[in-house]
């Protein structure tokens, strides 16, 4: 590793407890038996992996007391806070010793953990979370009790309060101002929802958009919209990509982003050499074909390869090739 090494830290999250399908916890080890490791590092060469597994947790009598009291309604509340406040302090562990992180899940509940831990090493950060869904219920409006279509709502300063049972402030006290979260690729957004982004006036790219100005355009307004200072933290939902090429996932929605538009919108953020941190998470091997599966595998190998530095132009830095063939 000379002066040009990219550190890069792996955690694997195999928390499913945010919906009620099985499967989702086995996407970490699947991505790893599919040559993830060599993946990222044929994209760059200069990438130095560590992989750190798969994360443990425990949860404690604290937390099963929360849930008792106030958060009852929600499936699991107590396993998801363990598992967060564990993954808050990995996150943190790896940036102290990488350059980035990628988080593998799992379900998008971990979205919570992995952003907030994000915050904590660094305060001034941009989230665009690229999903079919808005992850933004509170507590009082999910129809599902389902904690992985919440975890922004825990991360954004004007909707921290709504979980004022959470001890947010001590496990997590650094949160997302509205102003430099991002949403492109939503199709499916709960009518509560849609009055928490439209009352914030929070960006979202739904596909509609998408299809009226195109790709280019909305990363243009994607990286207008984010403080240029700032560190970038994307996390994708396997399920903003369209089924056919996704099939595999707990909430799949038709008509959504074509892996080049992902790729695309993959490419353009990396090239702004600011993402620090990145989630892929919702593969869940358990459900549709053995052909869906490898699909939605190759799917989400293809998204990582641009993030951490391959490029379909060819563009890409070589140290070692022997100019002495012409
Ligand atoms: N909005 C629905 C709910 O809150 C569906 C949640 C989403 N599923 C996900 N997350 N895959 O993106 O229950
Ligand atoms: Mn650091
Ligand atoms: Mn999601
Ligand atoms: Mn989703």
């Amino acid at each position: 590793a000379g002066p040009e090494a990219q550190t890069l830290g792996i955690i694997g999250v195999p928390f499913a407890k945010g919906q009620a399908k099985q499967g989702v916890e086995l996407a970490p080890d699947l991505l790893r038996q599919n040559k993830l490791r060599q993946v990222l590092q044929n994209s760059d060469e200069r990438l130095v992996i560590t992989d750190y597994g798969n994360l443990p947790y425990a949860v404690d009598e604290t937390l099963l007391q929360q849930q008792r009291q106030h958060y009852y309604h929600i499936r699991n509340y107590a396993d998801f806070m363990a598992c967060n406040l564990a993954l808050i302090g990995q996150v943190q562990l790896m940036l102290q010793q990488n350059a980035q992180f990628l988080a593998i899940g799992g379900d998008h509940a971990i979205g919570f953990g992995s952003v907030a831990g994000h915050l904590q090493h660094t305060p001034n950060l941009s989230l665009v979370w690229i999903d079919a869904h808005a992850d933004i219920n509170l507590h009082s409006t999910s129809q599902s009790g389902n904690i992985h279509g919440m975890p922004v709502s825990f991360l954004l300063e004007p909707l921290r309060p709504t979980w004022q049972h959470a001890s947010l402030d001590k496990i997590a006290p650094n949160c997302l101002p509205k102003d430099q979260l991002v949403y492109i690729g939503l199709r499916d957004i709960d009518p509560y929802e849609a009055f928490i982004l439209n009352k914030f006036g929070i960006r979202h790219y739904a596909m509609d958009s998408i299809d009226r100005v195109g790709v280019p355009k909305i990363i243009e307004m994607t990286l207008d919209a984010l403080n240029p200072q700032n560190k970038i933290h994307v996390s994708f939902d396997i399920d903003a990509l369209d089924s056919n090429v996704a099939p595999s996932t707990g909430t799949a929605v038709r008509g959504g982003l074509t892996l080049r538009e992902g790729i695309s919108i993959v490419e353009a953020l990396r090239d702004t050499k600011r993402v620090q941190g990145m989630d892929l998470v919702e593969i869940n091997p358990k459900l549709g074909s053995e052909h869906d599966v490898r699909t939605t595998v190759e799917s989400g190998l293809e998204i990582l390869k641009s993030m951490f530095g391959y490029r379909r132009s060819g563009a890409r830095i070589y140290s070692n090739l022997d100019t002495g063939i012409l």
